[in-house]
């Protein structure tokens, strides 16, 4: 990616596990690579499914993102688990079906997935991140 001011590379220069925010060594480019764990399911976000993610879950029930309710029987992205705008009982059906997955026991991808202003062509960038310039 590249600002709108210069069509500078973005500062960059994350390494997962040790990098800090702000991020950057002060020079445009450079990688940022950040890994998001995530596990369908988990809708406590404690790193597993369990019982009590289906406990999270039904406290949504019927709420949506058009009728929020309040807390704690409200509506949450994390207790839309198929994120389709409400909760309902598909979502409680993924955890169901995901209970006893862990964050370990998801597969690691072969190497870090990042990109650079190089590795990605412009109609993929576009695709991603849309046409809107960010700076
Ligand atoms: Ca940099
Ligand atoms: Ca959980
Ligand atoms: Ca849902």
């Amino acid at each position: 990616m590249r600002g709108a001011v210069g069509n500078l590379a973005l500062d960059g220069d994350w390494a997962d596990g040790s990098g800090a925010f702000p991020s950057g060594n002060g020079a445009a480019g450079g990688n940022f690579r950040f890994l998001v764990n995530a596990v369908p399911g988990d809708a406590n976000r404690n790193g597993n499914v369990s019982p009590t993610d289906f406990g999270t879950v039904r406290s949504g029930i019927g709420r949506s993102t058009a009728d929020a309710g309040t807390a704690p029987n409200h509506y949450t992205p994390f207790k839309d688990v198929n994120a389709n705008g409400n909760v309902g009982p598909t979502d409680l059906g993924v955890v169901r079906g995901q209970t006893g997955a862990n964050i370990t026991s998801v597969p690691q991808p072969a190497a870090p997935l990042f990109m650079t202003s190089t590795a990605v062509s412009s109609a993929t960038r576009d695709v991603l991140f849309g046409t809107n310039e960010i700076l």
